[in-house]
């Protein structure tokens, strides 16, 4: 094979996303070396590859960016509320170019083959392109939504038209104009992409399966009041942010209960917070996502707002959400999403009850009838939080067990950093830690700061290899649950729990606790010299 090459480092991290690439920084810090291996041809992760029209984050700009640097934080400017997609990419290769990331970064190649060889405590990574490289410690920053799923309906590639799936979006981009499109889908990424496409094709029809809740974000131009007061104030914000649930400063900490006021007070909150135009509206009151009955009155209220917006009735009843509680699933924000159903070139088929029977050269058939297409539109998610550490065959020398056979009944972690049995692995917002239901980078950064501190303990106490403890792991794992069921969350068949992947085992992947409360269980399981971790100081 041409241009192969191996070499050793202290550390190889897999993935040049926002977790990648502030491990790079981080770990260059303390003196390492270090090699990322990224599958795309630039930094930027789920923003490299999510380019559909409308992709914008649904945490505000100003706190969905890195926090370590103050001369970053003060420098950078966002146009907009709600960043969008480019103007994310932009950061992300701003903060490439500022702080010399790419030079550690071998992209266009996808990590294999990981296996840990215990005689030597070293890693080898093998990729696509036949690179070879090995480390003491292996750290994948894979992503946690970067695996899109395409369903497997029959016929699919014998469509005539064009198939997308938004998670890989073409880089040239896609002209609808004049096009009958369809899109699968009605998650975040359908609900941000639909009205985009509506107001360039000649007819957008979505195929849907659940009604999904939707905030209106009210986006607009960036308040240059609100920029000034936070870079004057950035760390008093992130401080905040880095002990808020969610990760996310302007994120209410809510006292009172949903039936600690009465209905019109209640009432009067929802519209604020409906007006607000952010995620944090689930937490206006403390028990929205523990207890049914204050879910259901901000469920209805949303219900009442989705019936005012749209103008057909019927179309408005198939738009409601009513299969599971409002916040269990990831709650969207949207622009003119609701509203996109009032246009004439819109329509919407209800794939619950006419199921997608089969695509052919022509378009879509239900079970009742066909639609003539000439581009379909897979806004179906992704194999999430598992779905990129599983797809490199990950593996100890010696030992029969893989990583994905050590996990085919769902992930176990301890802390989701490290798993037992696979020493020196170590996972950037992985299963069983806050991840996704945060703020991605102030969970991002928690991790990378709290393994880039570990490494260093490891050497300045002359460990060579550490991994987590089994009955740590169990602990964990048992908690991780335990917490998900004081929740609504396992009522929604969601993501969070593998439902929307055939066959994927039905665990609850994220930690529901908090990152404030995470972050601190974290920080004392250092403070007591890695408690529930197994430290081996014998060299190889
Ligand atoms: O994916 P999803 P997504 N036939 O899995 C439907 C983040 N994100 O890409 O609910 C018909 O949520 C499926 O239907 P159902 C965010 O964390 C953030 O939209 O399974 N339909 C569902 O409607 C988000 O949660 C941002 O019944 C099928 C949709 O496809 C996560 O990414 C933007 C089907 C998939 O929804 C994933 O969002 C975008 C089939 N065979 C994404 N298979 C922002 O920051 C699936 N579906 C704003």
């Amino acid at each position: 094979m041409n241009n192969v090459s191996q070499s050793h480092f202290d550390a190889v991290i897999i993935g040049a996303g926002f977790g990648g690439m502030y491990a790079i920084f981080k770990l260059r810090a303390t003196g390492m070396s270090v090699r990322a291996f990224e599958a795309g041809t630039d930094v930027g992760g789920t923003w490299y590859w999510n380019r559909y029209p409308g992709a914008r984050c649904d945490v505000e700009s100003i706190e969905y960016s890195y926090s370590f640097s103050e001369e970053l934080q003060q420098e950078w400017s966002w146009s907009e509320r709600y960043a969008s997609q480019p103007e994310i990419l932009r950061y992300a290769g701003h903060v490439a170019d500022r702080f010399g990331l790419r030079e550690d970064i071998r992209f266009n190649q996808r990590v294999l083959t990981a296996e840990f060889d215990p005689a030597v405590n070293l890693w080898t990574v093998r990729t696509d392109k036949g690179e070879v490289a090995t480390a003491q410690f292996l750290i994948t920053a894979a992503g946690c939504l970067s695996v899109p799923r395409m369903p497997d309906i029959p016929g699919r590639d014998d469509f005539g038209g064009n198939l997308y799936h938004t998670g890989a979006w073409p880089h040239e981009g896609v002209d609808f104009t004049g096009r009958r499109v369809g899109v699968i889908g009605t998650g975040s990424s359908g609900i941000q992409v639909i009205p985009q496409i509506a107001k360039a094709a000649a007819h957008c029809t979505v195929f849907q399966r659940t009604p999904n809740f939707s905030l209106a974000a009210y986006n607009k131009p960036m308040d240059p009041d609100l920029a000034r007061e936070y870079k004057q104030n950035y760390a008093t914000h992130r401080a905040k942010a880095r002990h808020a649930a969610a990760g996310i400063a302007s994120h209410p900490t809510p006292e009172k209960g949903a039936f600690d006021d009465s209905p019109s007070e209640r009432e009067k909150l929802y519209e604020i917070g409906w007006n607000w135009g952010n995620t944090g509206f689930t937490r206006i009151y403390k028990d929205i996502l523990s207890n049914l009955e204050a879910n259901d009155t901000m469920a209805d209220f949303v219900r009442r707002k989705i019936r005012d917006m749209v103008k057909n009735p019927d179309v408005a009843a198939m738009l409601t959400p009513n299969d599971h509680p409002i916040g269990t699933k990831r709650i969207c924000l949207d622009t003119d999403y609701f509203e996109t159903y009032n246009r004439d070139n819109v329509s919407l088929v209800d794939v619950r009850k006419h199921p997608i029977t089969s695509i052919s050269r022509e378009g879509i058939h239900t079970d009742n009838e066909a639609y003539p297409l000439d581009a379909i539109v897979f806004a179906t998610g992704y194999d999430a939080v598992t779905g990129a550490i599983l797809g490199i065959d990950i593996r100890v020398k010696g030992r029969q067990e893989s990583l994905a056979e050590k996990w085919s009944a769902g992930p176990r972690t301890y802390l989701g950093l490290m798993t037992a049995g696979f020493p020196n692995l170590f996972f950037i917002t992985g299963p069983g830690s806050p991840s996704v239901l945060t703020n991605m980078i102030s969970s991002i950064e928690q991790h990378v700061e709290w393994i880039a501190e570990c490494l260093q303990y490891l050497r300045s106490s002359s460990v060579h290899r550490m991994e987590a403890q089994l009955n740590s792991e169990d602990a964990w794992v048992t908690h991780v649950n335990e917490v998900a069921d004081t929740t609504l969350f396992p009522r929604a068949a969601s993501w969070y729990i593998g439902a929307n992947i055939p066959g994927k085992p039905r665990v609850f992947l994220p930690y529901v606790g908090g990152l404030g409360r995470y972050r601190a269980r974290c920080d004392e399981v250092a403070r007591r010299g890695y408690e529930g971790f197994s430290l081996d100081e014998t060299a190889a």
